[in-house]
């Protein structure tokens, strides 16, 4: 397995919309990034993947481009952009921009164009069809709700949205399309990116004549994510991207794909293959949905979460390389979802960052986790922004599911949870804007900001710090193999790494009680010369590791060799 920078590296994730308003108008911006990159530095990451701060009608909030090669006018212009580059790379700190190229907006031009007539040049770039009976093409269902498909009146036909009604998909099939992302993405890399992070880039291959997709349940509309996900052409448009774009540069490349396997992954990031550096997966971010999707809410299940994280520990170990994550734009914050936000929400927040940051692969910290800020919950739905909540808010309405089942199913799983506004300081809207932010602040500011997590010795976010650094300083930590331990258990999870006749001892226990840990017969550690690279209670190095009576969501991590 060869060393590469971006497998050494700590990736921070900034949403621009929440991060910081610089000039007042309650939406973040990015003089407001260039204000807070001392921050970034102290935390000691390398790289940050910026959302999408292109033009944009936001209504997916950026992930709807109108122009892949203009800024927001309400993140700022070209030149705020270029001094951002500028002053990340003197920190040190890379960029990595998000390519959304699965769809566009429909108000970008190519869509402007390709809607007016079926023989328009820019027909082919977007996927049309005639109507089947009266109904829309096929049966499958937009991830944003309802159909997936949506008329036009201009030549009767209906073009294709995986995503909202204003995102319509891009045509990869054609090869004049392609080579327009290309040209893009060359763009964007003359202009001094360190890489991309590619949006949902397993949907852009679907399966021909698009079928329609089982529909057991008779349902109106139906996922056909058997025909859009990493479909029969994928490998190819990545290669041919690769080819054509990304090979011999030293650029990091993290594809984000929804229903992706260990095996698939090989096929995507294995070194010889040329295709992407790591992948974004999402089994351990379903551990708790049901049968329906992720609104439909089950019980957490660590040995699950365990089983899952372990198989991509394992099935991607020498043959490819996982990214780390917990937290995104899109999913719940963490410490509320698999911790305790309540009296153990510093402690437990400390023990899940070591049990992600302890493992294979490169760490991505998504704003406000290094803090340990948690979910929100506001009174009514109208304090809500985020396009796949509302819709679905409105579909359940309609079908008469009881509001108050809908709302717990938001504060459980909704993607603002991630998205209120990043909190700085205890002044009016934590120190994010000097106007009204463009959604509401969480009201426990007070208590969880990043001037109090600076001040506190003991707070999350100097334990980041030393999660961040401690990686830099053990080749095992990036490198090293992984055994799960304690595989039945539900509380504790335990796991060692080995490299080069080194071991790391990893122990953590998930629950609110104390717990005993006693250490595998199969792990022989020298007490002698063991070394406590981290923890998150007090301990006495020298404690013997036979048997730990663990605290409430203690962690320890033991380097031997
Ligand atoms: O997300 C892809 C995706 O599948 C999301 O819909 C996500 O899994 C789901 O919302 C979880 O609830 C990417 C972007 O990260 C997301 O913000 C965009 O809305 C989406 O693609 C369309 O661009
Ligand atoms: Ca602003």
């Amino acid at each position: 397995m060869s060393k590469q920078w971006w497998k050494e590296a700590v990736v921070y994730q900034i949403y621009p919309r929440s991060f910081m308003d610089s000039n007042g108008d309650g939406v973040g911006d990015i003089k407001g990034i260039i204000s807070k990159l001392d921050y970034l530095k102290l935390l000691g990451v390398d790289v940050v993947w910026l959302s999408p701060v292109y033009e944009s009608p936001n209504d997916d909030n950026g992930y709807d481009i109108s122009d892949y090669r203009r800024i927001m006018s309400e993140f700022g212009t070209m030149e705020d952009w270029e001094l951002l580059r500028d002053e990340m790379h003197k920190r040190g700190i890379k960029i990595v921009m998000d390519l959304v190229v699965n769809h566009s907006s429909d108000e970008h031009a190519w869509f402007v164009e390709s809607r007016k007539s079926k023989d328009n040049p820019y027909r082919d770039y977007y996927i049309w069809r005639e109507g089947n009976d009266g109904r829309e093409p096929n049966n499958w269902e937009s991830v944003f709700s309802g159909s997936a498909w949506q008329y036009a009146e201009e030549t009767g036909e209906y073009y294709l949205h995986l995503f909202s009604k204003k995102q319509p998909d891009l045509n990869w099939e054609n090869p004049e399309l392609r080579n327009e992302i290309y040209d893009m993405m060359n763009f964007w890399l003359e202009n001094g990116i360190d890489g991309f992070r590619m949006d949902v880039i397993n949907f852009i291959s679907k399966a021909p004549g698009l079928p329609d997709a089982p529909n057991p349940e008779g349902k109106k509309y139906a996922s056909g994510h058997e025909y859009f996900m990493n479909g029969p052409r994928i490998h190819e448009f990545l290669q041919e991207m690769n080819e054509l774009v990304l090979d011999g540069k030293d650029v990091m490349t993290v594809g984000e794909m929804p229903g992706v396997s260990p095996d698939e992954a090989q096929l995507y990031t294995g070194e010889d293959r040329k295709e992407l550096n790591m992948v974004f997966q999402f089994e351990h971010m379903d551990v708790d949905s049901g049968e329906l999707g992720k609104w439909d809410l089950i019980p957490f299940d660590l040995k699950k979460l365990k089983k899952i994280l372990t198989k991509w520990q394992t099935g991607l170990n020498g043959q490819g390389w996982n990214s780390l994550y917990w937290n995104n734009h899109d999913q719940p914050r963490v410490v509320s979802r698999f911790g305790n936000d309540g009296e153990h929400r510093v402690i437990s927040a400390k023990l899940l960052g070591t049990l992600l940051h302890m493992m294979q692969g490169t760490p991505y910290i998504y704003q406000g986790e290094e803090l340990g800020m948690t979910n929100v919950r506001f009174a009514s739905i109208d304090e809500y922004k985020d396009i796949e909540t509302l819709n679905m808010f409105k579909e359940k309405i309609a079908e008469g599911v009881d509001e108050r089942e809908i709302m717990k199913s938001i504060y459980a799983k909704g993607r603002d949870n991630a998205r209120t506004p990043m909190q700085w300081d205890s002044s009016e809207h934590a120190g994010f804007t000097e106007g009204t932010p463009w959604i509401a602040v969480n009201p426990n500011y007070q208590e969880i900001n990043a001037e109090k997590a600076m001040e506190d010795p003991n707070s999350v976010f100097h334990y980041y710090r030393k999660l961040i650094s401690t990686r830099k300083e053990h080749d095992i930590i990036p490198y090293g193999s992984f055994e799960l331990l304690y595989e039945d258990d539900d509380s504790i999870y335990s796991y060692v790494r080995r490299y080069n006749g080194e071991a790391l001892l990893v122990i953590g226990n998930v629950s609110n009680e104390g717990r005993t840990f006693i250490k595998p017969d199969h792990i022989q550690v020298n007490e002698d010369q063991k070394q406590l690279l981290i923890s998150n209670y007090e301990v006495d190095e020298r404690e013997n590791v036979e048997q730990i009576e663990l605290k409430p969501w203690e962690a320890r991590v033991y380097k031997y060799s």
